[in-house]
């Protein structure tokens, strides 16, 4: 019985990986095709995520820029179109950096104390201690709100899923995600913050990284998902 249920976990491991190459503004896809605002990942093909979360690649994955920018007015919902089943557990987090003047969008790199976090999840369990997380199973990922008070500008919208079911070994939570060239509009005059850098936010001991979710399913609310605190405008 052990024995089948560790091929089942592998089984479903090997299917699960996933990409992210669209953008869902207000139930409306903004991009007519894959990767046209949304930074084509180096996954595009292999859907394989990253296990390290201090490498360089945690900040957007990317292999390219984009050619496009797409129209965001804050206070909309957003998600994103997932290319398979979003299958393992784990948080969706969204997070925004506004392009410093003087570069440009569709060429800036996202460095720097620049990223500040509009969204995350956490699981719920039922009755039967059976624990589930915001839009898992679904081929899109968890839905998030761009704070009302977002400045009007130009930014990298940052969509990341960590994948936790083998998380309670160091440097084995799996984290897939991508970063869209986005234009903010109708927005504030919120000052948005903390602010953090990619790579920077996360190391691999933080309890939302490596965490046995057996533990989590006896108390839900205790997980803690990685990086700063949501700025809610
Ligand atoms: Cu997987």
């Amino acid at each position: 019985m052990q024995l089948f249920a560790k091929f089942l976990l592998a089984a479903t491991a090997v299917q699960a990986h996933y990409t992210f190459p669209r953008l869902v503004v207000n139930g409306k896809a903004v991009e007519d095709k894959d990767w046209s605002a949304t930074r084509k990942t180096k996954n595009a093909e292999s859907k394989t995520g990253i296990e390290n979360p201090t490498s360089g690649d945690i900040r957007c994955y990317q292999a390219s820029n984009a050619a496009n920018i797409a129209t965001v007015p804050a206070g909309s919902t957003i998600h994103y179109i997932s290319t398979q089943q979003v299958n393992h557990p784990g948080p969706t987090q969204y997070y925004l950096a506004k392009v410093p003047s003087g570069a440009s969008l569709t060429s800036w790199d996202g460095s720097g104390a620049v990223w500040f976090k509009v969204g995350t999840t956490m699981p719920t369990v039922d009755a039967s201690k059976q624990m589930t997380w915001p839009a898992q199973n679904e081929y899109k990922t968890a839905n998030a709100t761009i704070p009302a008070a977002t400045p009007d500008g130009e930014y990298l919208l940052r969509v990341e899923h960590i994948a936790l079911h083998m998380a309670m070994q160091a440097n084995k939570a799996q984290f897939y995600l991508a970063c869209t060239q986005v234009k903010i509009t109708g927005g504030g005059s919120g000052s948005p913050g903390p602010l953090v850098s990619l790579p920077g936010a996360y190391k691999s001991t933080d309890p939302g990284i490596l965490v046995d979710l057996n533990k989590i399913a006896q108390a839900p609310d205790t997980y803690q998902p990685p990086g700063p605190a949501v700025w809610k405008g």
